[in-house]
């Protein structure tokens, strides 16, 4: 594992509760895998999983001072939901604080709990590993979707929007437009 890694995880270990660490380190791990079988960039996909969720444990009150601080968008959805702005604040950070440069890493941590349209191959990768990795046992159709994530990425995504879709309907969460665009763009996508 390269040094910045190491440096990295180190870091984040002070940043992060115990068991977001150890989501984190399963995610680095997912989306390694991942990256073999899809033949992407491994050391950004470690990159990018490691990093993914750096902003989370931050207090939801300090999300939103530090995103308008640092004159980041907070849409409607967020601000009464600023959970959901550990993305876009982590892909900052992993900037200014972590030093990351690579814009592909950067985009897939800032997009990784909503998606978006036409998702990179890095992009998917994160937002699969995030899902799926070892700690993750609440969702449905887990066994199913980690099989997927393995043979054919944009189904595996269109998979987790309709879930998380569904059960953002069943508890009454506010849903965030890019998170229904996606479904909607990867849904068209496979014709579906
Ligand atoms: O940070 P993690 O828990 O590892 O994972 P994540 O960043 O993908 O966040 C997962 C949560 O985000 C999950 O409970 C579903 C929720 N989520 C995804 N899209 C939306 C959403 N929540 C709301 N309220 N609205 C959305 O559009
Ligand atoms: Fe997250
Ligand atoms: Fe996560």
């Amino acid at each position: 594992m390269t040094e910045q890694i190491q440096e990295i995880k180190k870091k984040l270990k002070h940043k992060l509760d115990k068991e977001r660490y150890q989501h984190t380190l399963g995610v680095m791990y997912t989306a390694s895998c991942l990256a073999m079988a899809h033949g992407a960039d491994m050391e950004q996909a470690m990159l990018a999983g490691l990093l993914h969720d750096c902003a989370k444990c931050i207090p939801n009150t300090e999300k939103v001072k530090l995103c308008e601080k640092h004159h980041l968008d907070i849409s409607h959805v967020e601000r009464e939901n600023p959970f959901l702005l550990h993305s876009r604040l982590g892909a900052f950070l992993a900037k200014s604080e972590y030093g990351v440069e690579d814009l592909t890493i950067l985009h897939a941590i800032e997009v990784h709990t909503t998606g978006e349209e036409n998702m990179s191959l890095l992009d998917k990768i994160i937002f699969v590993a995030d899902y799926i990795e070892p700690h993750r046992n609440k969702a449905p159709n887990l066994t199913e979707i980690r099989n997927l994530a393995f043979h054919n990425l944009d189904e595996a995504v269109l998979r987790i929007l309709y879930d998380t879709l569904h059960y953002l309907n069943q508890k009454k969460g506010a849903i965030d437009k890019k998170t229904q665009e996606t479904y909607e763009y990867y849904q068209k996508l496979l014709d579906k």
